[in-house]
């Protein structure tokens, strides 16, 4: 069994699992050095030979007991016809939402369209150094990709103002988005993913008198099919106030946390395992820092199943020395 399993299980006895997320990205030269001839993301994201090698990348450099598949949660619009770009100082930009064209795609012809992701993700799970670890799947939550979708773009940017406004147009892009999400989920898994993340990135957005509908109801459904797959499932609900009320609501097999929660006051809250939560900023400071953090969540969860992660991404500034001196603080006895 992995690390990551039996923590679950909650099995674990010592030491934590460890993987990071966006571990595979731009602080690593490695990428960066792909990135500089391959400059179409999402192009990227379709050539299985490189997507299998930057997954792996961070594997070889620090060990981690997960890989996650390189690719991104806005895959799943694209393969829908609404074409995805990035552009370096605007982030992702969406075509318009077509819905009549949208309804229009066919089931088998997403997932040819998505064939090279599945490819990677068969590449890799027969990669040696991959036994004893799990390859994490992933996609975005519904609500966080009905976001991107009606938005176009980036909320951090800016939202349109009359967002809220269209409820029927809500419940058909839902369930739009969540049939072919479960699409991409049987076909990950099957390709060999043995875990499954849901990012829920934008669900500090929702008022709370819609946290049932858009945050809560989309994300059970969701993990109910994750687990009838037999897999384990990470919900990331960024930003909600409530993370006890979002685990008795979704049930998902871990929760991960992000950095504005406090760790000492979640345990009493929640009863599953707990995933993340340091500040990606911590690593941008000095070992010192590092190793006091990593040993207060150690002191912290000592009784309780914990999975070492960050409480969002790693920040593209990061030195990869410092990741290396992450994994071994978490490693030593
Ligand atoms: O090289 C580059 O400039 C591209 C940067 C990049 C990378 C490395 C993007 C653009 N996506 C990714 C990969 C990615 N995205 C992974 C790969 C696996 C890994 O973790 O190593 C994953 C899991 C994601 C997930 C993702 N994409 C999320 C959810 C997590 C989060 O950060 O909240 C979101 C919101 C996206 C959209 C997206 N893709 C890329 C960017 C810059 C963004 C955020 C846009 C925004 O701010 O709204």
């Amino acid at each position: 069994m992995t690390p990551i399993q039996s923590c679950i299980l909650k099995k674990t006895k010592g030491i934590s699992p460890v993987w990071i997320m966006r571990q595979a990205g731009r602080y690593l030269p490695e990428f960066r050095k792909i990135r500089k001839t391959n400059k179409d993301f999402i192009k990227l994201c379709f050539n299985k030979k490189l997507v299998s090698e930057i997954t792996l990348q961070p594997i070889r450099r620090f060990n981690f007991d997960a890989a996650i598949i390189f690719s991104d949660i806005l895959i799943i619009p694209h393969a829908l016809g609404q074409t995805v770009s990035f552009t370096k100082d605007l982030g992702p930009q969406l075509d318009v939402l077509d819905i009549p064209r949208i309804k229009k795609v066919k089931y088998d012809d997403f997932t040819k369209f998505l064939e090279p992701i599945y490819s990677a993700l068969k590449k890799i799970s027969n990669n040696k150094i991959l036994r004893k670890k799990d390859i994490i799947g992933f996609v975005g939550s519904p609500w966080t990709i009905l976001v991107y979708m009606i938005n176009c773009s980036s909320p951090k940017k800016k939202l349109i103002p009359h967002f809220y406004k269209d409820e029927i147009l809500f419940k058909e892009i839902f369930q739009i988005i969540s049939d072919f999400t479960k699409i991409h989920i049987f076909n990950q898994v099957k390709s060999g993913a043995t875990l499954i993340q849901l990012f829920d990135s934008w669900a500090g957005l929702v008022k709370k008198n819609k946290l049932q509908e858009y945050i809560y109801e989309q994300n059970r459904n969701i993990v109910d099919y994750i687990k009838s797959l037999k897999v384990p499932a990470i919900c990331f609900p960024r930003g909600i106030k409530d993370y006890g009320s979002f685990v008795n609501h979704v049930k998902p097999d871990v929760i991960s946390i992000d950095y504005n929660v406090k760790p000492e006051k979640i345990l009493s809250k929640i009863d599953i395992p707990i995933q993340g939560g340091i500040d990606p900023k911590i690593l941008l400071t000095n070992k010192d820092n590092v190793k006091k953090e990593v040993n207060k969540y150690k002191e912290i969860f000592k009784d309780h199943p914990y999975i070492f992660n960050l409480g969002h991404g790693i920040l593209p500034d990061t030195d990869p020395k410092m990741v290396e001196y992450f994994v071994k603080i978490i490693k030593d006895k």
